[in-house]
């Protein structure tokens, strides 16, 4: 069972909110949007710098490439996307900040963050933000994977998906989120299959046409062990897999072999 809230107000402080805003436009995220389940808003730096041209970046101290984001401007942000969560919500705000140099982003940590009813993301952009906003006020670095992107913003969309798919009735009929691969015992995804039944002289596993529940149940099952075994082992070394799940993917590799 599920203890998390209801809903949740997340607000991504971004030089580029068009780009956030594209996941309330879409799909699921969409949905949860018209909904009100997922209240997603944008605060610009820009809007919070006194200077004339709406600098928000400047060189960096010790010198080298490229510029920073300056604190000041990001602060006024950060502030305003938590006034504007706490109104919405009344629940205090976590901070996150997306960065290759956080923790990283899994299932869990996406469950954790989905118990947060009050999340603000902050988005960087060139070559990172001035250390004393995440000494300050950011309460988490996430990152989304050991690669660097030109800026937080998909980190920061990717969150808010994964985040928005855990909230009560986001996912439609059938699919609960603790369905998804991972959410069980860590375990990849099963093979799909729609129509046409052959498809370039490939045709659909003849079990999936059988009509028998069970055994479509049972391969499917037996396929997942046997993928994650072959691509991802470290997942079922965790879970500790029951005897009749060893059997299937025993079965699954003898009959590779
Ligand atoms: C840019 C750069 C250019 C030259 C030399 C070193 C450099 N480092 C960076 C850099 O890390 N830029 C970041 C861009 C600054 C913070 C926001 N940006 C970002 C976030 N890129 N990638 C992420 C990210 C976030 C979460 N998970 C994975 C990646």
């Amino acid at each position: 069972m599920r203890s998390g809230p209801d809903s949740v107000a997340i607000a991504v402080v971004t030089i580029f909110p068009q780009l956030v805003n594209a996941v309330s436009e879409v799909g699921v995220t969409g949905r949860a949007v018209d909904n009100s389940v997922l209240k997603l808003s944008c605060v610009n730096p820009r809007d919070h710098t006194s200077d004339p041209n709406r600098r928000v970046d400047d060189r960096p101290y010790g010198g080298g490439p490229g510029m920073v984001m300056q604190a000041p401007p990001l602060a006024g942000a950060i502030a305003e996307a938590e006034k504007v969560n706490g109104q919405v919500t009344g629940a205090a705000p976590l901070v996150i900040y997306l960065s290759p140099q956080g923790e990283k982003l899994d299932h869990s940590l996406v469950l954790e963050l989905s118990g947060y009813s009050n999340l603000v993301l902050v988005a960087g952009r060139y070559e990172g933000v001035d250390e004393r906003v995440i000494e300050a006020l950011v309460d988490r670095e996430v990152s989304i994977g050991d690669y660097v992107l030109s800026g937080g913003e998909l980190a920061a969309m990717v969150v808010i998906d994964a985040v928005a798919r855990q909230l009560p009735g986001v996912l439609g009929h059938g699919d609960s989120a603790a369905q998804d691969s991972f959410a069980g015992q860590g375990v990849l995804d099963c093979p799909h299959y729609t129509r046409p039944e052959t498809y370039q002289d490939m045709s659909v596993p003849e079990v999936l046409t059988s009509g028998d529940h069970q055994a479509i149940a049972r391969w499917r099952r037996q396929q997942a062990l046997g993928r994650t075994w072959q691509r991802r082992r470290e997942l079922l070394e965790e879970g500790g897999l029951s005897k009749e799940d060893k059997r299937l993917l025993q079965q699954y590799l003898d009959a590779q072999n």
